[in-house]
């Protein structure tokens, strides 16, 4: 089964929980803290490797999980990392964050790879907190969180030219010709169900892959048929070979055919029209070709057309040169110009309000906030002096005055997740 897209869920690792640990040893009086950082959690990686063709793995497993880094020991032991966790993709795979829509990764070369979910820095154990003030700090971080998203995985496929046509038009006979590829041909609709990839080498000794994709018929770009599904592949392509059957047997008119796919391509994406495109006219043995042909020339003047079919192939050699010198002559275009680096970076790193408080009803009143729940979620709450360090921080971001401002009364109930405290004044 070829599969091409697919949305699964990924966590990392949390972080390993630093240890709160004391000397004890014989002959050292008033032990300091001992207690060792956790390891780092185990980071999800995609990897491209060019032995995969099909997101399939990824449909039955539907979510990726990291271990959490080892908690830190006594002794002063720090705790070990997670063993990242390494997804093998195809190459050419893309993929989104499905909440924020932004491009993480385009995976187009073997061994390419990106860091989808980051795993949880390890907590700090007690010894790591020792200060000139606080000698013997009786307290010790929990790990941080691991990231977790929601991915869309696409296989976009790498090829240079796709071959681009209604269902039946002869576009994998062509493929079958033109390289070793041998996909499946039969004379019903739809007989290829997933891209093939070839070969092609013409006669001054270039190369260059060729994509056979499955038939689109009027409607495709909203789903129509195969649909959509094969359309992003031609993203992928720098050249279209625009394959039309001129033998008439289907009863569609030539010129419509074509006037059809294009505006399948345009309303999929306006890149795709602007590729260059040349036209296969195929089944030139069939009777009557001739003529239709010549009518299909008189209006359209401004694409190169060539003759082919599967009793008279002589100008197959012509077409992969044609091909071939497009190609050189058609620069690279970068699928998500407009997601660079920087914009992921800035993502990554936005300001946010640290925190919100709301006021549902008397006497209680609740606040979220990302880095906040971080925060508590590290606090290891075993010890008083670690609480008091909580306490501290939230005074320190400014809850203890809102709350206040807010209303707040010794006594009053403050939710944080899971978690109830206490006001005090
Ligand atoms: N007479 C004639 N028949 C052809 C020619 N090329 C292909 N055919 C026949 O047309 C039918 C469809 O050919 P395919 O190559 O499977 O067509 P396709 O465009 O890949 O079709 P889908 O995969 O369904 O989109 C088959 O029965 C072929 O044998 C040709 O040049 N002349
Ligand atoms: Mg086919």
């Amino acid at each position: 089964m070829f599969v091409d897209d697919v949305t699964i869920k990924v966590i990392a690792g949390k972080g390993g929980d630093g240890c709160l640990a004391f000397r004890r040893e014989k002959y050292i009086a008033m032990g300091g803290p001992f207690g060792g950082n956790g390891g780092r959690g185990a980071s999800i990686v995609f990897v491209a490797d060019e032995g995969l063709n099909t997101l399939l793995d990824l449909r039955y497993k539907k979510e990726y999980k990291g271990h959490k880094g080892e908690n830190g020991k006594g002794k002063g032991q720090d705790g070990a990392n997670a063993e990242d966790v390494i997804v093998k993709v195809p190459v050419g795979t893309v993929i989104t964050d499905v909440d924020t829509s932004l491009i993480l990764g385009d995976l187009k070369h073997n061994g390419d790879s990106v860091v989808v979910a980051k795993g949880g820095r390890g907590g700090r154990g007690n010894m790591a907190f020792k200060t000139r003030e606080n000698k013997a700090p009786n307290f010790a971080e929990n790990g941080e969180p691991g990231e977790e998203r929601t991915l869309h995985v696409e296989l976009k496929l790498l090829a240079d030219v796709g071959l681009v046509g209604f269902p039946s038009v002869g576009k994998s006979t062509i493929l079958s010709m033109v390289s070793r590829s041998k996909p499946k041909i039969a004379d019903y609709h739809f007989t290829t169900l997933s891209p093939n990839l070839g070969v092609c080498k013409t006669i001054d000794g270039r190369t260059f892959v060729m994509a056979d994709l499955p038939g689109l018929i009027e409607g495709a770009s909203h789903g129509a048929g195969l649909g959509d599904k094969f359309l992003r592949h031609i993203e992928r392509t720098k050249v279209i070979a625009h394959v039309i059957d001129m033998g008439g047997a289907e009863g569609r008119d030539a010129y419509d055919d074509y006037v059809k796919i294009n505006k399948e391509l345009e309303e999929f994406s306006s890149k795709l029209i602007k590729k260059p495109q040349i036209i296969i006219a195929n089944k030139m043995d069939i009777d009557g070709a001739d003529e239709r042909l010549k009518e299909f020339k008189k209006k359209v003047k401004d694409v190169p057309i060539y003759e082919n079919s599967v009793i008279d192939s002589k100008e197959l050699d012509t077409i992969l040169v044609a091909l071939a010198d497009l190609l050189e002559s058609t620069k690279t275009e970068e699928l998500y110009e407009d997601n660079n680096f920087e914009s992921h970076v800035l993502y990554t790193f936005k300001e946010e309000a640290p925190y919100e408080i709301t006021h549902p009803s008397d006497h209680v009143f609740v606040v979220k906030g990302e880095k906040l729940e971080k925060l508590l979620k590290m606090t290891n709450f075993s010890t008083e002096e670690a609480a008091y360090r909580f306490a501290g921080k939230l005074k320190r971001m400014g809850v203890d005055d809102k709350l206040k401002e807010m209303g707040a009364k010794e006594g009053d109930t403050v939710n944080i997740l899971d978690f109830s405290f206490e006001y005090k004044e």
